[in-house]
């Protein structure tokens, strides 16, 4: 899985056209020696799809805030963006009406060690299912949220939590979609499930069945503490690289370095046109 292209130029046309077919076909491109401020990443973005910032503000790059910045350190004594963002296995806006279709990530800083992001192919992930699997996967539904990994705000110091994930479930509430869904772009069926943000499975009377949750997830390697399960894929990359990935497709878990060495990345997430 992935692919790395070393002569990509934004401003060509037909190497943007190339690229959106490519992020389809391989699932992860890395684009080489990219050099973007804020604006022209998210202009490369609006190239592929339509941007959307993201719905919480505190991830807000300050200039162009379709920007979401993870940071774990304080830039010039000012905090911009959230630290050690998407630890956990999850695919970008999972928990929405409308995740995202394509994830571009231009890494800033970035460690010296355990840097990276893990990823899981989950078409390829149905494919391997065994037959009764796929089969007791076949009329259920999956339930998405965002509760577990909702960042607390600065402003909710002192809050009762109570207050707060009360104001977490009316912003977002749950979202119910089939737990495999046909691909869009790929025609591909994808096991649309993570360990992050898939809360429940629930059987085609609306009966919950978490045996089968854990089942799935442990088939797809995302219960996997030493991160050696076959499916897991490590895409490491350096200053100046740019990875762009199929988000419906894949999951993906961020490597964050245990050391207090400082990492910065940018991200753009996008949209195709409904149906498209
Ligand atoms: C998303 O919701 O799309 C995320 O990637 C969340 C990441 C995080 O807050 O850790």
């Amino acid at each position: 899985m992935g692919v790395v292209v070393d002569d990509f130029d934004p401003a060509v046309d037909e190497d943007v056209q190339l690229l959106k077919k490519t992020v389809y076909r391989e699932k992860i491109v890395v684009l080489k020696r990219q050099q973007h401020d804020p604006a022209s990443f998210l202009e490369l973005g609006r190239r592929l799809g339509t941007p959307e910032a993201y719905y919480e503000p505190i991830y807000h790059h300050p200039d162009v805030p379709e920007v979401f910045v993870s940071a774990n350190a304080d830039d010039d004594g000012r905090r911009i963006g959230v630290p050690k963002t998407g630890r956990f296995w999850h695919s970008d806006y999972q928990f929405m009406a409308r995740p995202f279709d394509i994830t571009l990530i231009y890494p800033r800083v970035v460690p010296s060690t355990n840097r990276g992001t893990l990823f899981i192919d989950l078409a390829r992930a149905y494919d391997l299912l065994s037959p009764a699997l796929r089969q007791a996967v076949a009329a259920t539904t999956a339930v998405h949220s965002v509760r577990r990994f909702f960042k607390i705000r600065p402003e909710d110091v002192y809050r009762p939590i109570g207050e707060v994930l009360a104001e977490v479930d009316a912003r977002t509430p749950p979202v119910r979609r089939p737990t495999v869904f046909t691909h869009p772009q790929t025609g591909e069926r994808v096991l649309y499930l993570s360990e992050g943000f898939t809360e429940a499975i629930e059987d085609a009377d609306g009966a919950p069945r978490p045996d089968l949750l854990t089942e799935l997830l442990t088939a797809t390697g995302q219960l996997d503490a030493t991160f050696t399960h076959p499916a897991i894929h490590l895409q490491t990359f350096d200053v100046g690289d740019l990875l762009i990935w199929d988000n419906r497709s894949l999951v993906h878990r961020a490597v964050h370095s245990d050391t207090p060495e400082p990492a910065v990345s940018w991200r753009v997430t996008v949209h195709e046109p409904i149906g498209g």
